[in-house]
């Protein structure tokens, strides 16, 4: 049988757990820190380390044959996989935080407003649902600083314990998905390797 290829986050939160994750399965393997492709010892996987949001893609496309990836990536870049399995680490949730002094009676306060996010689908099917107008500032990183910069009105980003936005004098108004970390495959995945 061709191996199976297994797509996981090359460094970052993700990383640690998701390399135990494939120990505990009894994956041998090494990992130096600038491999990007190695193949396991004794079963015929082959691992890719790869950034969180190209993993999507990279299953999709079927360059990788599963993938573990945070909930929020897969539905923000809304490829053609299928959620396997969730694994309970990396829980956080996508919310929507305005500056402490602000009042919230609810999402009508972001028509017109200008929100600042990693997560531009995710917040754009938001505010549809919502019928709210509002502009979307993609950044890619500290999104939590674009309101006391004057970039942006609020943030649209991941939350876990909250001290990221109690440090930047954000508050904490909506949740918009509550995400863990999953196993994705690509729905073309072949019978024999979907067993393994
Ligand atoms: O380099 P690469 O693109 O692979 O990594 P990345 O920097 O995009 O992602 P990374 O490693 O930061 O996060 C990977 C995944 O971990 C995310 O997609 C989530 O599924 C999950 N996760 C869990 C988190 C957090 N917790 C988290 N706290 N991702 C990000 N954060 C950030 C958040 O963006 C914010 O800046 O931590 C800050 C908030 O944390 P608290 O604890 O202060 O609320
Ligand atoms: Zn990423």
């Amino acid at each position: 049988m061709s191996e199976l290829k297994i797509a996981i986050q090359k460094s970052g939160r993700l990383s640690e757990n998701s390399k135990t994750l494939l120990e505990e399965c009894g994956i041998k393997f090494s990992n130096g820190i600038s491999v990007l492709k190695t193949t396991a010892r004794n079963f015929p996987v082959e691992l890719l380390f790869l950034r969180d949001d190209d993993i999507p893609q990279y299953v999709e496309q079927q360059v990788a044959d599963i993938g573990i990836l945070g909930e929020n990536m897969v539905y923000e870049k809304n490829k053609d996989v299928t959620i396997f399995e969730q694994l309970g680490f990396a829980q956080c949730r996508l919310s929507l935080a305005i500056p402490k002094e602000e009042s919230y009676k609810g999402p009508e306060f972001f028509m017109n407003k200008k929100i600042a996010t990693s997560y531009p689908k995710l917040l754009s099917d938001y505010l549809t649902g919502e019928n709210i107008i509002a502009e979307i500032e993609e950044i890619s990183g500290s999104v939590e600083i674009a309101p006391g910069i004057g970039l942006a009105d609020a943030v649209c980003d991941i939350v876990s314990s909250g001290s990221t936005l109690l440090t930047n004098g954000l508050h904490e108004v909506e949740t918009l998905l509550k995400s863990q970390a999953v196993i994705i495959a690509s729905k073309k995945l072949d019978a024999g390797k979907r067993e393994i």
